[in-house]
């Protein structure tokens, strides 16, 4: 190791980036983190779009590492706006020294193994370059945004942007025309967020999803003292439950239930704060088509009452899936939001947009002028980040190329031919399905203790044996045709309209939940790594 810049070099300052420096900090090792932004925070860093906010618990998003960090901060919502998680955030790199170790406006260009000292040369953007023994990647799952293809995009004279790139200083929407494209989580939380604040909002809608409310409220001064009285059981409820959030499936199947009984079931979890609605639902809601057509038929009422035009609300209940085979997006007034005069919808299956212009949007039937677009398009999610970088391993192959039918991966944590590479939020990865610190943090643990294992055995190399990732692969499809979910197109089965791939459906995330990849990776260490070839 003695030639090496590094022990380890850490891509990505945001939740897991940050809690791996926490790591290697306290296994006191030599290590780097090279961030784009010029700050810390990831997601919470680059998303200003308005309207941005996490959809757990605040007090379950929290870290759970460090009794003295969960005393010291107080959550202000029970579901925390993203300028509260960036500070959140900020303050645990404050709070733990790791600043000292970071390096902000540095993109990875190039990461390329080095077999003579059997670790990786990097290269950043601003042409400075590293070497490493080891490279942990925590570049994110949706960090790469896609704008959609339409001729024109570029020569809009007026502001536009992609909701990942939306300008730093606050947006003045008052008495603006605006236009938004794409109805995702993201188009739903800005909408919501926007409509009472622009002069008149345009929505462009392709495919709309089935959203729910959020319910989010003010922690008070008192609730946040009784928060921090039960972090205990508060992580210990987490732990136990497959996505890693409060909310456990009810063991009951829908028609077991008598249909008065289920209707008041429905009516409180839709009363009811968070993701319950989706993941606390009967236990076949998500997995048989019958039971989840008849909870959808309820949802599909809930919007009808709320709003006002029955052919609006017709335009905004989804027809090609049932609920929660998508992600569902969380929202606040966001059905109210088109009772006002000033919002319209354009439903863009029966009016395509032809192109965007340099005053607004052309579709087929209508010019509409904006002064802004805002484009809530989405990601070239969960591979995407990877591909955006030159990552050669061994034989000169590069991860671009061998994931070019679908990312191979063993415990979508490390990847063969890719020696002493570790994903810490990569593709096929279980920790990546679920309330994402939660998982982040079980990642981040198995993969130091990883670590801890190679410097104190003086392992100078590991890579996972093309064996590993084909059991992975099996796993990783199983577990995606066990659900309704796995059936469906959106960016967790590798669904983006606006990217070439050579594969149509392939589910990028172990959809089995924490529970039964806890298990793998449990399993994996006390059989002492069999799936690695280390020397
Ligand atoms: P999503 O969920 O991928 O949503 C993207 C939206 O943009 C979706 O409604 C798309 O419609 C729409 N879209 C994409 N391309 C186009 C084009 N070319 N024309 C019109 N509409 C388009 O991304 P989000 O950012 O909302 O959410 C990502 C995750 O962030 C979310 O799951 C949370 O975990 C946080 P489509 O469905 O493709 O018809």
């Amino acid at each position: 190791m003695k030639n090496l810049d590094y022990d380890a070099v850490i891509i990505g300052a945001g939740v897991c980036g940050i809690y791996q420096a926490y790591k290697l900090k306290e296994m006191g090792k030599r290590f780097l983190l090279l961030e784009q932004g010029s700050d810390v925070g990831g997601t919470w860093y680059w998303n200003r779009y308005p309207g941005c906010r996490f959809d757990s618990e605040s007090e379950t998003y929290g870290y759970s590492f460090s009794e003295d960090l969960l005393k010291e901060w107080n959550w202000t919502e029970h579901f925390s706006p993203r300028e509260e998680t960036e500070k959140y955030l900020q303050f645990v790199v404050k709070r733990f020294d790791l600043r000292e170790h970071m390096l902000f406006e540095r993109r990875l260009i190039s990461a390329i193994w080095n077999p003579d000292n059997s670790g990786w040369d990097l290269t950043t953007s601003t042409g400075e370059v590293f070497t490493t023994k080891f490279l942990l990647t925590a570049i994110g799952l949706l960090s790469s945004p896609t704008l959609p293809r339409y001729k024109g995009v570029e020569d809009f004279k007026y502001l536009s942007f992609h909701t990942f790139n939306a300008p730093r200083e606050p947006v003045d929407f008052s008495g603006k025309s605006v236009a938004v494209i794409g109805t995702g989580a993201t188009g739903v939380q800005l909408i919501s967020e926007i409509a009472d604040k622009v002069g008149s909002l345009t929505v462009f809608q392709r495919r709309p999803n089935w959203c729910a409310p959020l319910h989010n409220s003010k922690i008070t001064p008192e609730e946040m003292v009784d928060i921090k009285n039960s972090y205990k059981e508060i992580f210990s409820l987490c732990y136990k439950t497959p996505s890693g959030f409060y909310h456990d499936v009810d063991p009951r199947k829908t028609f077991e239930v008598l249909p008065k009984e289920r209707e008041a079931f429905w009516e409180d979890l839709y009363a009811s704060p968070g993701f319950g609605v989706w993941l606390g639902n009967f236990k076949d809601i998500l997995v048989d088509s019958e039971a989840n057509a008849e909870f959808t038929k309820f949802i599909a009422g809930k919007i009808r009452q709320r709003v006002n035009d029955p052919r609006i609300a017709n335009k905004l209940i989804p027809k090609d899936h049932g609920f929660g085979t998508r992600r569902v997006p969380m929202e606040t007034n966001y059905y109210e939001a088109f009772n006002q005069k000033n919002v319209k919808l354009i439903d863009i299956g029966e009016n395509p947009i032809k192109s965007i212009t340099e005053t607004g949007i052309q579709t087929e039937e209508h010019h509409y002028d904006f002064d802004i677009i805002i484009y809530a398009t989405g990601f070239d999610a969960v591979t995407g980040a990877f591909d955006k970088i030159n990552i050669v391993g061994e034989d000169g192959q590069t991860l671009r190329d061998k994931w070019t039918d679908g990312p191979q991966t063993n415990f979508g944590l490390s990847v063969s031919g890719f020696p002493n590479m570790l994903t810490l939020a990569g593709p096929q990865s279980g920790s990546v399905a679920t309330n994402f610190p939660r998982g982040i943090e079980e990642a981040v643990n198995w993969c130091s203790q990883m670590l801890e294992h190679l410097f104190d055995n003086e392992i100078n190399y590991f890579n996972p044996y093309p064996e590993a990732e084909a059991f992975w692969e099996e796993q990783v499809r199983q577990m995606s045709e066990r659900i309704l979910f796995g059936k469906e197109q959106s960016w967790f089965t590798g669904y983006n309209s606006n990217v070439d791939r050579n594969y149509r459906h392939k589910c990028l995330i172990y959809a089995g939940g924490q529970i039964r990849f806890r298990k793998f990776l449990a399993e994996e260490v006390s059989n002492g790594y069999p799936s690695f070839i280390m020397r």
